[in-house]
């Protein structure tokens, strides 16, 4: 039985590219409970498939085994809060997309992606695109935050889609790897790809002058191969980031800077706000770990997206 990725998925349909790189329009037979995971999508981009062609002429087939993932990144859904929702399977690494102004990324979500996608293990880096409309006020703070995340062992570049500054970066960051694309909507993911493979042509629209907001231009998720053996997951903007299946005692983990402070605390199970003899509330105090990163370590450890 033919075998392929999934580059597409509408929720109904999911588009397979097989191993010769055509494309099949696929459906799913039954019901797929999946390492019990709770999620909305069973199947998501990036997902290794086996199916069964179901009228060749068509192109369409049915997905009969989806195989063991080696990665995944998943979400709280937004309809439903027990369940998951999967943004992308067996990626290599995760690209924040951030911009300081139109729209605005807070430093809360920034850290809340991270935590994420440390908490599956997966390498982040951090895109400050629109570089060409912050004031130079606006650089500043955006290389303070560099140098902040660059410590912390995430790469941090800064492009713009309208000058063309650091594109080349950007493109060296993506070769020979499958990275999933993400961020709020309008900070330029799609433009971003449009600008390493223009022959793409993916759909932008401007920022809401009104609401500071994107307008959800990319509304599934679309993995595209924008060289050879380089894929690229664009992903429809993400609003808010529930964090989906974590305990209180792990967030810490997934903070670098507190994961290696972890053995100094007092006791075993501290979680780091007001037990004596914490490592980590003395590092915030000496200026060690920055104040950003605790409070957002505390609203995430109040939040109650934390629950199951
Ligand atoms: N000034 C400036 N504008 C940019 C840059 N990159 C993208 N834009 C503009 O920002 C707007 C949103 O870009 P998109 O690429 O549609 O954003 P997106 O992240 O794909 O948004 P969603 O698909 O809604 O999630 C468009 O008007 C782009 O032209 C940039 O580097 N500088
Ligand atoms: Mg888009
Ligand atoms: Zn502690």
């Amino acid at each position: 039985m033919p075998e392929g990725v999934v580059i597409r998925s509408t929720g109904s349909w999911y588009e397979v590219r097989s191993e010769g790189r055509e494309v099949f329009r696929c459906r799913l037979r039954g019901k797929f409970k999946l390492q019990d995971l709770k999620v909305t999508n069973p199947v998501a981009v990036g997902d290794q498939v086996t199916f069964e062609l179901e009228d060749a002429g068509e192109g369409t087939g049915i997905i009969t085994n989806i195989h063991p993932r080696e990665n995944y990144i998943i979400r709280k859904s937004v309809h439903k809060s027990a369940h998951g929702h999967i943004l992308a399977a067996n990626v290599d690494q995760a690209v924040l997309v951030a911009t300081l102004a139109f729209p605005r990324t807070s430093l809360g979500f920034i850290d809340r992606f991270l935590v994420t996608t440390e908490s599956f293990r997966i390498p982040s880096v951090i895109v400050f695109n629109k570089a060409d409309i912050l004031t130079d006020e606006g650089l500043v703070y955006q290389q303070e935050l560099t140098e902040l995340y660059t410590k912390l062992g995430y790469s941090c570049l800064r492009t713009s889609t309208l000058t063309g500054e650091n594109i080349g970066d950007f493109r060296h960051i993506l070769r020979g790897k499958i990275t999933l694309l993400s961020g709020h909507s309008g900070v330029g993911k799609s433009s971003l790809v449009n600008t390493i493979a223009p022959a793409l042509v993916l759909r932008t629209s401007e920022v809401s002058a009104f609401a500071n907001k994107g307008v959800h231009t990319t509304t599934f998720a679309e993995m595209f191969e924008v060289e050879d053996n380089t894929f690229i997951i664009d992903s429809p903007g993400i609003k808010e980031l529930g964090l989906a299946y974590m305990e209180k005692s792990e967030i810490s983990h997934y903070f670098p800077e507190m994961r290696d402070r972890l053995g100094e605390c007092r006791y075993h199970n501290c979680l780091h706000v007001h037990e004596p003899g914490c490592a980590v509330t003395a590092a915030v105090q000496h200026g060690e770990i920055a104040q950003t990163r605790y409070y957002n370590y505390l609203s995430m450890l109040e939040g109650d997206d934390n629950r199951r």
